[in-house]
């Protein structure tokens, strides 16, 4: 199966769905952009989560394309997906790792039984992704992504980039 795919422009901290992607850094201990107001509106429990992944699975960090879950704290979710974005180099064709990160966090998302999952646009903030290309990527790659999530609700911020990928969904 693969998922069915939904589009809302707004702010992914205030959706409801079992899980909601954040767009982290290999720390796993915040940051701006989405992970800033994950962990703002979600409350001190995801950060103590994250810092006990640190302390077991990941003392060298979240790698580069992969997820890892915690609880979602106060957020309409029952758990935060924390991917890792690749940082955009024009000289460098890092695709394949922003495609691993919407493999990755669905792959998580069915471990966990989820049906539901938010994503933002991974890497096209702070991390510098084309916008049109961070769409192109993030809407081929849950397209061909066996799951058993039966939906992907990309939750854009603007309407810059919900026209984006609003383009790649026609
Ligand atoms: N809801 C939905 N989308 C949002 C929100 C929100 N509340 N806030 C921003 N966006 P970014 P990245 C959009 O920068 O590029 C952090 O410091 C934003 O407009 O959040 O993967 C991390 O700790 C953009 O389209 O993530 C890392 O260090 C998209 O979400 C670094 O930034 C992603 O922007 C990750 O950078």
């Amino acid at each position: 199966m693969t998922a069915r795919i939904t589009l809302v422009q707004g702010d992914i901290t205030g959706q409801s769905a079992d899980a909601i992607v954040n767009a982290a850094n290999s720390s796993l201990l915040g940051g701006g952009g989405v992970d800033g107001a994950i962990h703002r509106r979600g409350g001190p429990e995801i950060l103590a989560e994250c810092r006990a992944l640190r302390a077991s699975r990941y003392g060298r960090g979240l790698p580069t394309g992969q997820a890892v879950a915690t609880t979602a704290g106060r957020l309409d979710a029952r758990w935060v997906i924390h991917t890792v974005g690749p940082r955009y180099l024009p000289e460098e064709d890092r695709s394949e790792l922003l495609a691993s990160c919407y493999r990755e966090s669905l792959r998580v998302a069915d471990e966990l039984g989820a049906r539901t999952v938010a994503f933002p646009a991974v890497s096209a903030g702070i991390y510098g992704w084309p916008l049109d290309d961070a769409a192109r990527i993030a809407v081929e790659t849950v397209r061909a992504a066996p799951t058993s999530v039966e939906e992907v609700r990309f939750v854009l911020f603007d309407e810059r980039a919900y026209e984006a990928f609003a383009a790649r969904l026609r």
